[in-house]
């Protein structure tokens, strides 16, 4: 493989994120993790899985970031999952200082890698990898749009029985449960959402989606989704290295998009094989406006907080 992607936190979702890459053969692998003989378990075990699938992907696991070096990508799902009723705030105090360290610590080895980060509460801990690195915004984005637009298009897929193939949905705004479904703008095969389905029944859809965290978390008792979050940090690494130019919602820092700056926030991007190539702006209504400008108040809380207790 010419690309290497690593993945800081072989937990539930860096080795599934793993798993999914593997199976694309788009690069060789590498995961890190702070527990001694874990990640070079899992690669080992994933790495002794490929010659039944027939990909020729070397899978590499260790607690050093020099097995990182020259990383094109790099993935942050280090941290601690959510637990049953704890929230994804309650998360920044743990979370800030090993995203810190896990992006300085990679920069050392990769200092030119685009970084996908998934570690919550996401917004605002790609906020801090950002600042930590110092990184120009094209080249750090965060996971959450791919995943709850998939959750939205699964309910609708239920709901409808229609191939997924078939359901467009577009979920922007922070990661929490002030995300916004754009109902208006969804559609299942360009017929939109609001005259394929009865308003309770959308209003319902849209509830689920804003909790499809929470919904699995009450489920797992001991973690957090894993399979979803995975799959998608692999289509965005995927547009990355074939330089697709993939429009996908993803939280990216914006700078005047949708009048919000200096955060990071749900947005439709672009991404190639630099980054972020572009955010694209929905046309939106009143309403929709009225509910992105709550959720982003949700995330610049969160930043605020974060920049208190770190004195940033
Ligand atoms: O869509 C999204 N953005 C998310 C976010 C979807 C899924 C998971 N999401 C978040 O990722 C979740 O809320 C957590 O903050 C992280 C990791 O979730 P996961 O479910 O994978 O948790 P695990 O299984 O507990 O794995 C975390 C691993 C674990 O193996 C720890 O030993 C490791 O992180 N860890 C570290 N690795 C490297 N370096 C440091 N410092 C470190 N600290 C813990």
């Amino acid at each position: 493989m010419t690309s290497k992607i690593s993945i800081v936190g072989a937990g539930m979702t860096g080795s599934t994120t793993a798993h999914w890459l593997a199976e694309r053969e788009i690069a060789d692998l590498v995961l890190v993790d702070v527990i001694e003989g874990m990640p070079q378990g899992k690669a080992l075990d994933l790495q002794e899985a490929l010659p039944v699938i027939g990909k020729d992907v070397a899978v590499v696991g260790s607690n050093d970031y020099a097995a990182t070096k020259g990383s094109d990508i790099i993935v942050i799902t280090a941290g601690v999952a959510r637990k049953p009723g704890m929230s994804r705030e309650d998360l920044l105090t743990i979370n800030a200082k090993i995203v810190s360290e896990a992006t300085a610590n990679a920069l050392k080895y990769s200092p030119d890698a685009l970084f996908i980060v998934l570690t919550n509460p996401l917004d605002t801990m790609a906020y801090l990898a950002m600042k930590t690195g110092k990184l120009p915004r094209e080249r750090i984005v965060g996971q959450a749009g791919i995943l709850d637009s998939a959750r939205m298009r699964a309910f609708v897929a239920m709901e409808t029985g229609v191939s997924v193939e078939n359901i467009n949905c577009y979920v922007l705004g922070g990661h929490g449960d002030e995300m916004v479904p754009l109902t208006r703008h969804s559609n299942v095969a360009g017929i939109p959402l609001r005259e394929f389905l009865p308003a309770e029944k959308l209003d319902a859809i849209v509830t689920r989606t804003r909790k499809g965290g929470g919904e699995i978390v009450n489920l797992l008792k001991t973690g957090s989704a894993y399979y979803a979050p995975a799959v998608a940090v692999t289509q965005m690494a995927e547009s990355i290295l074939k330089d697709k130019h993939l429009i996908i919602p993803a939280s990216a820092y914006v700078q005047g998009e949708y009048g919000l700056s200096d955060m990071f926030f749900g947005v439709p991007v672009q991404l190639g094989r630099n980054g972020l190539e572009k955010i694209y702006e929905y046309s939106l209504d009143t309403e929709e406006k009225g509910a992105l400008e709550k959720s982003a108040a949700a995330v610049k809380e969160s930043i605020g907080v974060m920049k208190n207790l770190l004195k940033m």
